[in-house]
């Protein structure tokens, strides 16, 4: 075969396709979802055929090689509960998909890591709930995931950002940019996230204590269940899969099912005009909550509910701080629009944060009507 061509072709999505199929095959090549980090790209392919092209963002995912194995471990164990089990993981299955010479991924001169994917058509992603039957599809999607990786062993996966999903590490993080950052911007938006965080920081830990008490399992968690993670039937609202494995490690279950609620249960969404529009939705936290158990009631322990509250609380806080992190250190992790767009999107997380502490007992509440 005659890849002359291919090996001076410049590292932009077009070319990169080609490592993958042969230039004839491709129809098309176009920016695809709303990523925050890495790049994905659609590349159709004659006879109806489709695959998913993603540029991993080497700042953020700096060894692609121990990614590339997580997602492989994780593939090849729901490919092994469809053969196995009646837990059917129906088009869950995320595979990777060779490049022409049969590697796993395709590094470019600027050695980033491109990957293909398998992609899952006549499928659609919300960008908010509008109905409370899709919150109990969010729920149900994510705890169908839960179930269908809960004997997946923690140490079989490599943790790709040892940090993320333990808060302490996150307000240590703040505490070191804060000390440093010369970033200036609008005074009173910056001084209400620095009082924010040190009116909550000492509630950081409380996840932690619990895992380190032993009061919370390490179990193998998603690590990204937001919203537009999770696939929806095209024309219905039937939860299809969870995508994005890129941050599957071991961590705790009440990480996942906080950062769902979170992102779910505001009907403003992650980006609304105005960040005051952020509020947590009771009756879309109900709703998720009951798809979320029906797939995983069976796998929880009384202590695992105790902590659901303090789970959507501290996540959509620790999402703000990682905003905020990202603001003063000069935008540097998250994609951005414009240079506020991080302080927006923190602003719009504290106040979520906010919305949830003011409604703690109604939120334990459903929950323990639910337990
Ligand atoms: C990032 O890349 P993306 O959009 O899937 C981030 C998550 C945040 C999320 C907020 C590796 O996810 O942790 O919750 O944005 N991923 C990483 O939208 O930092
Ligand atoms: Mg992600």
């Amino acid at each position: 075969m005659n890849t002359e061509p291919l090996a001076r072709s410049e590292p932009t999505a077009v070319g990169i396709a080609a490592f993958f199929t042969v230039p004839e095959n491709i129809i098309s090549v176009q920016p695809h979802g709303c990523g925050l980090i890495n790049d994905s790209y659609l590349v159709r392919c004659h006879a109806g055929e489709a695959f998913l092209l993603q540029r991993l963002n080497p700042v953020v995912f700096p060894e692609p090689a121990k990614l590339m194995n997580n997602l492989r471990r994780i593939s090849e164990h729901l490919s092994h509960k469809a053969r196995t089990t009646k837990l059917d993981p129906g088009r869950q299955i995320i595979r990777l998909l060779p490049t022409r010479i049969g590697e796993d991924c395709h590094y470019d001169r600027d050695n980033a890591c491109w990957r293909a994917l398998n992609f899952i058509e006549n499928s659609r992603v919300l960008t908010r709930i509008t109905a409370e039957e899709q919150a109990r599809a969010a729920g149900v999607a994510l705890g169908r995931f839960q179930a269908l990786i809960h004997d997946l062993a923690p140490s079989q996966l490599y943790d790709p950002l040892p940090t993320l999903h333990v808060t302490p590490c996150v307000v240590r993080a703040y505490d070191e940019v804060a000390a440093i950052s010369t970033v200036t911007g609008p005074e009173a938006e910056l001084s209400f996230c620095h009082n924010f965080i040190q009116h909550r920081r000492t509630t950081a830990a409380v996840l932690e204590q619990a895992r380190a008490r032993g009061v919370l399992p390490e179990r193998v968690i998603h690590g990204d269940p937001k919203l537009s993670n999770i696939l929806f039937a095209h024309d219905s609202d039937l939860p299809l899969a969870l995508i994005d494995l890129d941050t599957v490690k071991p961590g705790l279950t009440q990480y996942d099912v906080g950062d769902c609620l979170r992102s779910c249960c505001n009907r403003a969404g992650e980006n609304p005009a105005d960040p005051d529009e952020a509020e947590f939705d009771l009756d879309l936290a109900r709703a998720l909550l009951i798809g979320y158990f029906e797939e995983m009631r069976a796998l929880l322990t009384y202590s695992d509910f105790a902590y659901f509250y303090d789970a959507v609380r501290l996540i959509s806080f620790e999402l703000g701080i990682r905003f905020f992190n990202d603001y003063l250190s000069g935008n540097c992790y998250f994609k951005v629009a414009d240079p506020e767009h991080n302080l927006r999107r923190a602003l719009t997380q504290f106040r979520l944060t906010a919305s949830i502490e003011a409604q703690e007992t109604r939120i334990r509440l459903i929950v323990s009507e639910l337990t």
